[in-house]
């Protein structure tokens, strides 16, 4: 990487470890010394020590029924995670203090205390009744990082209706097959959202998504750009402000089962098709509740910053459920961070004091890039803990950003975790762990993460193999929403009764987790989930496409990026703007995110007798490497001419 460094080579020697300071003084510390013992010898005391600072409306009999892979938590509990969030901070010596501190990329802002947020969650709670939506109905929710967000999220959770969000980004297409898989039969949406200076058409997306078939009913609609009133339907469509501003700002919250659905979350996985992750109420609440804690560290006078969007589980976990469950006062931000200029992340960490910050390794690379001069612009020393998430962080990231963002005072956390896992499984504890660049060091208290071989062995201290969790843990996904037999093939069959994380890591000589990405068709983006056969998918959807096979390559900035091969149709002939168009198809059939960096039109596919596309092949044609084995492909020929048409072209 070309950089000016400032002085990172120096930092960076082979064993640099960060030992913790004493004057840090950790939550987790504070509760016992001996947490990592006592928690592996009774992990559910030790998660019901955690279940026992929220609220219950009725208590738990039972902390765990497990048999594999069907999990239940705190049995027969009763809560409701908006209550936790909301309701007993609004009721106790926190009313007054901000919830939320929002503020719009073209720079508008507002605040909501505890009690604001109350009141606005308890009206849209209310028209979501009036809009006939019901316990157990999926409501769709498809915003820009606006608080009508979060508010909407709990208002599904006050009244027991389990929400799915899809990120902004998101196509029409993927609307249209999440909202079906789903069957929600109310979407919120808002009419644009601002992005890098420019309005994301949400409203028009949305009118392409529902067709006459649609099982959707109602559209809630959030007025943020005010540019497409006439998008507006009649008799389906209903603004946010006449309706939810009129109802009661008193709703009851619905007494949910700990076992009942909260929300479900659409990811990618290894085939096209995305899976709705289903997470239920109780476990999923203590999980996200004990981590913020712990590894956030939240103090009543922190400002908290998770830089992810809702339409993602980060957002989920560590900006609606985690932080407000805790009672913490966070920042929200709908944009870009080069709007209008690269230190707007910066420039927010000063306005408002920002203590913690989360982001993820793609937006520190970028930072790396962009230079020290945009933070060094700001005082940011209020700044105390950094954290990670989304893919592995390189260590020369890692030591730039505890040097220019935390200026060499904050512990950085690398926390490790999935849709899936719900909460962050492997991540240092602030304060108590050494740190070590570019590992995401212990599995959390309670959690039993272990490297195995292929056999399902442990590996040896220096061994390298397959991530797995062998015990359950309270947030762990409950299933596939509707496809029971892919939720077992995919997590629970590879080693039976123990759960598969379709990661790759390596064990260090002191037992500490390094996290080596992937190892299934799933391409990480930018830390976003994108699965090699979803672009492969879009792309042979385009008439002049005859087959395609997409692989991730690594990747300065974004961590990986797609690759495409395409084979086209006889009478088709290749051009720039032939690739230009793949592309775009992409972008419009998925989103922006999965839109390919390389498209390489190939005479032929490498395949294998049986018809399998060799994606391993190409994976060393694009990362440039001598080719693997070779002997099982039908037609050895094809991937040393696409090798030669690759290297010409590089
Ligand atoms: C939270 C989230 C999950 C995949 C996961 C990994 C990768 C996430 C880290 C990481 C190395 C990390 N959920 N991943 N965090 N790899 N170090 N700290 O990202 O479902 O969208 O993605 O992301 O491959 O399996 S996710």
């Amino acid at each position: 990487m070309t950089t000016n460094d400032g002085g990172i080579d120096a930092l960076l020697q082979e064993d640099r470890t960060f030992p913790p300071s004493k004057d840090f003084v950790s939550n987790a510390n504070i509760s016992d010394p001996d947490i990592y013992d006592k928690a592996k010898a009774d992990p559910e005391s030790f998660w019901a020590g955690f279940a026992k600072e929220l609220d219950w409306f009725q208590g738990w009999d039972q902390v765990l029924d497990w048999k594999a892979p069907d999990a239940k938590w705190f049995i027969n509990g009763k809560l409701n995670a908006s209550y936790n969030c909301v309701d007993r901070h609004a009721k106790s010596e926190k009313r007054n203090k901000a919830a939320l501190i929002w503020e719009g990329e073209p720079g508008d802002w507002k605040v909501y205390t505890y009690w604001d947020l109350l009141r606005e969650v308890s009206k849209c709670a209310n028209a979501l009744k009036s809009l006939g939506v019901q316990k157990g109905d999926r409501v769709t929710i498809y915003l820009p990082m606006v608080p009508e967000l979060v508010i909407s999220m709990l208002a599904c959770a006050r009244i027991g209706a389990p929400h799915s969000v899809i990120f902004g980004g998101f196509s029409a297409e993927s609307i249209r097959d999440r909202v079906e898989d789903s069957q929600s039969k109310l979407i919120i949406t808002a009419d644009g959202g601002y992005r890098r200076g420019s309005i994301v058409e949400l409203k028009q997306n949305v009118n392409d998504a529902i067709n006459a078939d649609s099982p959707i009913e109602n559209a809630l609609v959030v007025r943020r750009t005010g540019h497409a009133d006439d998008l507006m339907v009649s008799g389906r469509d209903v603004w946010w402000h006449d309706l939810v501003d009129s109802q009661s700002s008193v709703c009851e919250p619905e007494s949910m089962d700990s076992e009942d659905m909260l929300f479900m979350l659409y990811t990618s996985g290894t085939t096209g098709k995305p899976k709705g992750i289903v997470h239920t109420t109780g476990g999923y609440m203590v999980g996200t509740y004990a981590t913020t804690k712990w590894i956030f560290d939240l103090k009543d006078d922190d400002v908290y910053w998770c830089t992810a969007d809702c339409g993602w589980i980060t957002g989920h976990s560590y900006i609606t459920y985690g932080p407000l469950s805790n009672g913490a006062t966070q920042v929200l931000y709908e944009g870009s961070p080069d709007y209008p200029d690269k230190d707007r992340f910066w420039d927010i960490v000063a306005k408002y004091g920002v203590s913690i910050l989360y982001t993820a390794p793609t937006a520190i690379r970028t930072f790396m890039r962009w230079g020290e001069e945009y933070p060094n612009r700001h005082d940011m020393s209020t700044l105390r803990l950094l954290g990670t998430v989304g893919e592995p962080i390189n260590p020369e990231a890692w030591v730039w950003y505890w040097k220019n963002i935390g200026g060499e005072r904050c512990p950085v956390v690398d926390t490790w975790w999935q849709t899936e896992t719900g909460s962050v499984m492997i991540s240092p504890l602030p304060g108590i762990t050494t740190l070590k660049p570019g590992s995401a060091t212990q599995a959390f208290p309670g959690i039993d993460a272990d490297i195995v071989d292929d056999k399902g062995n442990s590996v040896p201290p220096g061994g390298g193999g397959y991530l797995v969790v062998k015990q359950p843990w309270p947030s762990m996904l409950r299933g596939i929403y509707g496809d029971k037999d892919r939720f077992v093939e995919q997590y629970w069959s590879k080693y039976p009764g123990e759960y598969f994380t379709s990661d790759g890591a390596k064990l260090d000589e002191e037992g500490y987790f390094w996290l080596l990405g992937r190892v299934d068709d799933v391409i990480n983006v930018s830390a976003h989930r994108i699965s090699t056969m979803e672009v492969e998918s879009a792309l042979v959807d385009n008439p002049k496409v005859a087959e395609a096979a997409c692989i991730g390559k690594s990747h300065e900035v974004k961590g990986q990026a797609i690759v495409a091969f395409v084979t086209i149709k006889d009478q088709i002939s290749t051009s720039d703007d032939l690739v230009t168009e793949l592309k775009q198809h992409v972008a419009t059939k998925i989103g922006p995110m999965a839109r390919p960096d390389d498209i390489y039109f190939a005479a032929e596919l490498p395949k294998t007798r049986s018809g399998k596309i060799m994606r391993r092949l190409l994976r060393d044609v694009a990362e440039g490497r001598t080719l693997g084995d070779t002997t099982t492909l039908a037609d050895p020929a094809v991937v040393e001419s696409l090798k030669s048409q690759y290297e010409d072209d590089e």
